[in-house]
């Protein structure tokens, strides 16, 4: 499925709480709903009445990573939050919460809001993912929840996870609780997640990291580029 083989070849990555060693063969990069609806103004993000902007300094830490990770020949998983036109997966409770603008399969200037097929429901033309990469739609805020994203792993024998994306404190927050719960390393490339508030991006971060690494590992986009560029020069 990737382009070209991955390096049977570790690194060590610095990150927090400690130096973290991996294999690349069973590692991942997992972006989570890096989405125009998250984004872009006009979309889900906005509706609940977020400032998107303040997720536009994730975008180009993630491509530099993106672009790493495919000429190292990394598996890349994308994940798409959204739901089927007819909201048959959208809980009542999801699409009823709060006083937004407007509500989940509303029509919006990016079609119809956090539905599957939609333009908002695209990720961002920067991060666009390349037709061998896989792309996980989700219905919830975890990657895992109702998708094959668990076989998928499974099948490409992954241990270990590159996690970055929207938001820090919720859906980069969930997935790594659960993929930490199934027996996943996550790390988390702090300045490639975002959030809508600064101070929820730190604690979501801070939380990762704590107690040993209570859910996993927290590094940046500098770290992992370095370590991919070292195992790049061994291949
Ligand atoms: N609202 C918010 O911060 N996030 C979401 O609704 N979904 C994701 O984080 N992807």
């Amino acid at each position: 499925m990737q382009a070209s083989p991955t390096p049977k070849v570790g690194s060590t990555i610095v990150a927090e709480p400690a130096p973290i060693a991996i294999d690349w063969a069973s590692t991942a990069l997992l972006i989570i709903d890096m989405q125009r609806d998250f984004l872009e103004p006009g979309g889900f993000g906005e509706t609940l009445g977020n400032d998107v902007s303040q997720l536009a300094r994730a975008v180009a830490p993630i491509g530099a990573v993106l672009k790493a990770a495919r000429a190292l020949g990394l598996l890349v998983i994308h994940t798409r939050e959204g739901h089927l036109p007819d909201l048959s997966d959208a809980p009542p409770a999801k699409v009823a919460r709060g006083a937004p603008s407007l509500r989940i399969g509303d029509p919006g200037p990016m079609g119809r809001i956090l539905i599957r097929g939609e333009p908002g429901h695209d990720i961002v033309a920067a991060l666009a993912p390349e037709d061998d990469e896989i792309v996980i739609d989700k219905p919830g805020k975890g990657a895992f929840y109702a998708t094959e994203l668990g076989d998928v792993l499974q099948k490409y024998g992954v241990e270990n996870l590159l996690v970055c994306g929207v938001t820090t404190e919720v859906c980069v927050n969930t997935t790594v609780r659960e993929a930490n719960d199934r027996g996943y390393r996550c790390i988390v490339i702090g300045d490639g997640c975002a959030s809508y508030f600064p101070e929820f991006h730190q604690a979501g971060l801070a939380m990762i990291k704590a107690q040993g690494g209570i859910f996993g590992w927290v590094t940046d986009s500098a770290a992992i580029l370095a370590a991919m560029s070292a195992a790049n020069a061994d291949a």
